[in-house]
């Protein structure tokens, strides 16, 4: 963490990435949400955050290539301490969700985003619904608060979907700047 010595496997629009599936250490390995969200942290990033048509595009591709089952991405729905009496994100499930690598909104899940072609959510899923469907709810009241990319587990292609931050899925880390200037900013002449 205090040179921010990170994996650098692929590089867009001025960001690293990772997938944790290609390194040696992670082969095979599986974490829930907040571990995976930690361990990119470790390395000066997060969760990947999939703002841009173009870098979820990147994504997919990359998901399809390795043909990867699932992996988590950075957003989460605000659901959490703070998150009350915030009329902004009502309903929860059309303006809850947010990306917390980067604490920005995600677009209303109902509508393609700006500057889309397509809409990320999956339409369809456990219930046979459009995502997100807090589906596991109805199942053992565990919230779905977290943003997974699926690979064609509902027979929908890839997609997003909200799932249970408990269940286990191997992460892309992509570079957080927050992070990057902080060690920068406290390791003068660093080269990160
Ligand atoms: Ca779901």
């Amino acid at each position: 963490m205090s040179v921010c010595r990170r994996p650098k496997e692929f590089f867009f629009k001025g960001h690293n990435y990772f997938f944790s599936d290609h390194l040696v250490e992670f082969k095979d390995k599986k974490f829930d949400w907040l571990d995976g969200r930690n361990l990119c942290r470790e390395y000066c990033m997060d969760l990947v955050s999939l703002e841009t048509q173009e870098e979820n595009n990147l994504i997919f591709r990359l998901i399809l290539k390795n043909d990867v089952p699932y992996i988590w991405t950075s957003g989460r729905l605000c659901d959490f301490k703070g998150c009350e009496n915030r009329t902004d994100l009502e309903p929860k499930n059309l303006n809850g969700w947010f990306w917390s690598a980067i604490r920005s909104k995600i677009f209303p899940t109902n509508r393609i985003p700006p500057g889309w072609t397509y809409n990320p959510w999956s339409q369809t899923g456990h219930k046979k619904i459009a995502q997100p469907d807090n589906a596991e709810f109805d199942i053992n009241t565990t919230t779905e608060s977290c943003l997974a990319v699926l690979n064609n587990v509902y027979n929908d292609g890839i997609a997003w979907h909200d799932v249970a931050c408990y269940h286990e899925k191997p992460v892309f880390c992509e570079d957080n700047e927050e992070l990057l200037n902080y060690v920068a900013s406290t390791n003068p002449g660093i080269r990160l």
